[in-house]
């Protein structure tokens, strides 16, 4: 998969060098491209925001500047997400989708975002463009979603992870669904002992225990 992310803050998405994701760039499987908008300004200041027509508080990003950004970086084959609190809310399923496409761009806005026509022209031009929040509150800016995405999106994609088996069951599999709590070494840690039925080798009673621990999690937890 190829990614895309396009910011005024590069540095902010250093952490894509590091651990799962720097390994599967180094084994091709990752192909990731951090892009500085302000190497597009136009005006001596190098801005790259103004005021937003119909007032109001904050500044809005300028479309010539992501337009000259984003153009490079557009085929048939992208995806382009415009990271935005006012965008639809992030989940598995929605990694899960991301995860088959071949290219994503990542826009990430500041201040009080893109001016709209940057989404406008995309999809008037067929691309699929998808506006995207990681939940229901306000970052400074969509560097931090996209590297939350990223991660969440990457490590379903074949090779990423060390062991693939740890897709089959975890959290948000299915709908609704959280998994059991997980217990190492030593059987006894202070005064905790580790559930007995762990340690029976039933692996029926196993199964049994992790699904009611599981259930009880999401009553608790959701
Ligand atoms: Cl994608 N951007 C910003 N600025 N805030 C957010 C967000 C994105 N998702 C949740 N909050």
């Amino acid at each position: 998969m190829k990614i895309d992310v396009v910011t005024i803050f590069p540095e902010y998405l250093a952490p894509l060098q590091l651990s799962l994701l720097g390994k599967a760039q180094d084994q091709g499987i990752l192909d990731i491209n951090v892009h500085d908008l302000r190497s597009k300004a136009i005006d001596n200041h190098h801005a790259v925001d103004d005021t937003p027509y119909g007032g109001g508080a904050g500044m809005v990003m300028l479309p010539e500047i992501w337009g000259q950004a984003l153009d490079p970086l557009m085929n048939q084959d992208s995806d382009l997400i415009i990271l935005t609190p006012a965008g639809k809310r992030f989940d598995q399923s929605m990694a899960a989708k991301f995860s088959q496409v071949s290219h994503l761009v990542f826009a990430c806005g500041r201040y009080e975002g893109i001016d709209d026509r940057v989404r406008m022209h995309y999809e008037e031009n067929n691309y699929r463009v998808h506006e995207v929040s990681i939940g229901d509150y306000v970052l400074g800016g969509g560097e931090v979603a996209a590297l939350v995405m990223i991660e969440a999106i990457t490590r379903l994609i074949p090779g990423v992870l060390g062991n693939p088996q740890s897709l089959e069951q975890e959290s948000h599999n299915d709908e609704g669904y959280l998994e059991y709590p997980n217990f190492t070494k030593p059987a006894q840690w202070r005064d905790l002992q580790v559930p007995e039925v762990l340690l029976s080798g039933n692996h029926k009673e196993i199964e049994k225990w992790r699904a009611e621990q599981a259930a009880e999690r999401a009553k608790k937890n959701r």
